[in-house]
């Protein structure tokens, strides 16, 4: 080989280590890019692929929660507010005014509505039972046809009223809440006045109802426990058996008041039959207990909602929107269980960090972000 070849071979080699070295040290660069604490992340951009990300408010947690509430979810509940309680306390005379607030603060900043709940045997006046003499229906020994036409009209009158209201803002409602008995002797809940009165019917009337109100609302069948092998079963046949008289039910939502011992492959087993019906699924309330707030209870939850929300993400064919029941645990219907993603100061959990990234530990998704 002469020397002029030999200088230029090595030249080329030189040139040729140069362009690697800058190649992988702008690939470095990059890494460390990405790899750089950017902050606590919003919840609503990780999930936007998956499924709407949303929590349940009252009116004094919107405003106490405001900073939360923009950030990190797509989607939010009334907690108590439209349920018929909230909106018409008394007969004729509807209460909007919290209502709307929500409903509005919701459509400025982006977030979907789901409406909570039209007929339930809780949370509903007294008056809906009443005759025109002021006795409660659902007691008397023989109910009447005149009893159960004006029991049918309140019921027809309040989903007409709610709905035409917020026809368009609230895309999904819980039309029936927790009709399931709990006892296995019998399909429904005997206890609901509604039951009492209409029989198994109140539920295709309810159902009827809203989609003549409102065809383009998504409509919800909202229960608890109902991903429970005891409860399971029956829900399906209420479920099937209005679907094949042709009722317009097209998702269920599992609440999800659960707590770290809860089964997820039970979950996961509910998810797939549920979804075997053609159904679209809401998870509706969840809320994850543990029994105090030490650092193994806080790293357990962590794990649960990690486990659970991978399984979720695994779903978002069918799992269309994950709402938690609260946003802090300042504010929670489970005060002592401390069953939600932010603790009592608003800040990130353990168990926020768990859902950030599902394939990684909360540890690792926390120090990537803050950079600690
Ligand atoms: O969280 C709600 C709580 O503030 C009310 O006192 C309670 C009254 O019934 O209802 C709670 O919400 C329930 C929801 O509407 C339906 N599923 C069970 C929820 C927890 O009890």
């Amino acid at each position: 080989m002469n020397r002029s070849l030999q200088r230029f071979i090595s030249c080329a080699a030189l040139a040729l280590v140069l362009v690697l070295s800058v190649g992988s040290f702008s690939l470095l660069a990059k890494a460390a890019n990405a790899g750089e604490p950017q902050g606590i992340p919003a919840l609503r951009e990780i999930y936007q692929d998956y499924f709407e990300i949303g929590a349940a408010i009252s009116g004094t947690t919107l405003m106490t929660h405001e900073e939360l509430l923009g950030k990190h979810f797509s989607s939010l509940t009334a907690e108590n507010e439209m349920k018929p309680d909230g909106l018409q306390r008394a007969e004729g005379r509807f209460l909007f005014h919290i209502a709307d607030r929500m409903v509005n603060y919701a459509l400025d900043n982006g977030m979907k509505v789901r409406g909570h709940t039209l007929v339930w045997h809780a949370q509903t006046p007294d008056w809906f039972f009443k005759d025109k003499d002021g006795n409660r229906i659902d007691q008397k020994d023989v109910i009447t046809d005149e009893d159960r036409q004006l029991v049918i009209e309140r019921l027809e009158n309040h989903i007409e009223t709610v709905m035409t209201r917020y026809a368009g803002k609230v895309y999904a409602w819980d039309v029936v809440n927790e009709a399931i008995s709990d006892d296995g002797r019998y399909i429904l809940r005997q206890d609901s006045p509604w039951f009492r009165i209409l029989g198994e019917d109140f539920i295709e009337i309810a159902f009827r109802k809203a989609h003549e109100v409102d065809p383009t609302a998504k409509l919800f069948y909202n229960d608890y426990n109902i991903e429970r092998v005891y409860k399971r079963g029956r829900t399906i046949q209420m479920l099937k058996s209005l679907l094949d008289k042709g009722v317009p039910i097209h998702g269920v939502g599992i609440q999800g008041h659960w707590s770290v011992n809860d089964s997820i492959e039970e979950v996961e087993q509910a998810i797939k039959m549920y979804a075997d019906l053609g159904l679209e699924i809401h998870i509706t309330e969840l809320d994850i207990g543990i029994k105090d707030v030490s650092e193994a209870s806080l790293a357990r939850q962590a794990e649960y909602y990690r486990k659970v929300f991978a399984m979720f993400k695994k779903y978002s064919d069918v799992i269309t929107s994950v709402t938690l029941w609260g946003i802090s645990d300042q504010a929670t219907w489970r005060p002592n269980d401390n069953p939600l993603l932010f603790d009592k100061n608003k800040e990130p959990k353990p168990a926020f960090w768990a859902i950030v990234d599902t394939d990684k530990s909360w540890e690792e998704n926390k120090a990537l972000y803050l950079g600690l």
